[in-house]
Parts: structure tokens; C-alpha cells; sequence
């Protein structure tokens, strides 16, 4: 197992929109295994492979309290998203440090394969709702402060840019 660099934001790799897996094979299970270590690593609930510089349809979850439940989603689908919307606090191991929030479906169904290729359905709500959508989202090459004001992402831009040049002084 191996623990891979997490791209940060603004680094332009994170707008890449991910193609389909096209088997899950040994090179996937790898990166399943790899993208988990890392996830649990840095403390995320979630990681999708476009953070790690792996332009593929897949995505690495853990909300469980104990950090022993993972769910792994190749080429997952929302099938069905609720109407009803509500606003909660996301964070992004590509953003650190910077919490704002978001709208979404309080609920959502997502269709995906499994780690050993079994297509799966999952009816998610709460956090594990919004984590999914996050993950989505970064498939699509979509990061969560651009849901924010072009202020606030401008600020959070220079945040990132000067923590990059400076690491000591952020
Ligand atoms: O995709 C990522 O960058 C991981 C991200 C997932 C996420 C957290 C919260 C809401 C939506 C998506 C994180 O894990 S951020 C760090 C974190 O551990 C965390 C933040 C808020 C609540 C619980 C955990
Ligand atoms: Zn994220």
C-alpha cells in the first residue's frame, strides 16, 4: 500500500473530468487500496481519484464513526436525487483548512460496481448524502468553493497560493 499526493487547490489538474473505469482489475485494486490508506491518512471521510492525479470514475468513502466501514464506487451514477435541498458544512482534503456550506439533496441513490465489479445500489441521506455528491462533483472536475461567491474563492485562491509559496506562515 502506498499513500499518494493529494492535488490542492487552485492546481488546474482538479477540473479534469474522469472517464469511466474500464475494468476493475489488479491496477484498480491497487488504487483502491492506495486512495483508502490515504483517505484514512489524512482523516478525510472521502476521496475521489481526480484528488490524487487519476483522471477515472472512481471514489473512496468512510463515514462511519469507527473508520472501518469503506465503500468504494467505480463509475458510480446518481440514479435518483431528492428535491428537498439543505445547506451543510463540507470541507476537502483539496482545500484544507477552509469550511463553508453547501446545498444539496438531503438524500440520494447512487448506482456504482463494487471493489470486486458488482454492480450495487446504495440509498444514502445525512452526511454519507453529501460526501457522495462532494465526490461527484470532483469526477466532474467540480470543487466545492466554486459553489461559494466569486469573493470568498478568490480569498480562499490566494490562501492556497500563498500556503503553497510559504508553507511556514499559514
Ligand atoms: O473529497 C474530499 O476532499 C474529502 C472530504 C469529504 C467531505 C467532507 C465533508 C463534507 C463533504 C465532503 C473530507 O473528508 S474533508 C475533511 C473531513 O474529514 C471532514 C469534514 C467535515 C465533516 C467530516 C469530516
Ligand atoms: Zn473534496
Amino acid at each position: 500500500m502506498a499513500l499518494l499526493p493529494i492535488l490542492h487547490y487552485p492546481d488546474p489538474k482538479l477540473h479534469t473530468v474522469a472517464k469511466p473505469v474500464q475494468a476493475v482489475d489488479a491496477r484498480i485494486r491497487t488504487l483502491i487500496s492506495d486512495m483508502l490508506q490515504t483517505m484514512y491518512d489524512a482523516e478525510g471521510i472521502g476521496l475521489a481519484a481526480t484528488q490524487v492525479d487519476v483522471h477515472e470514475r472512481l471514489v473512496v468513502i468512510d463515514t462511519s464513526e469507527e473508520r472501518n466501514q469503506p465503500l468504494v464506487l467505480v463509475n458510480p451514477e446518481i440514479t435518483w436525487a431528492s428535491p428537498e435541498r439543505q445547506v451543510a458544512d463540507e470541507g476537502c482534503l483539496s482545500v484544507p483548512g477552509i469550511y463553508d456550506g453547501v446545498e444539496r439533496s438531503t438524500s440520494v441513490k447512487v448506482r456504482a460496481l463494487d471493489a470486486d465489479g458488482q454492480s450495487r445500489e446504495i440509498s444514502a441521506d445525512g452526511l454519507l448524502a453529501v460526501c457522495i455528491q462532494h465526490e461527484m462533483d470532483h469526477l466532474m472536475g467540480k470543487v466545492f468553493v466554486e459553489y461559494l461567491s466569486p469573493l470568498k474563492r478568490n480569498r480562499i485562491k490566494t490562501k492556497m497560493l500563498k500556503a503553497r509559496r510559504d508553507p511556514e506562515r499559514v
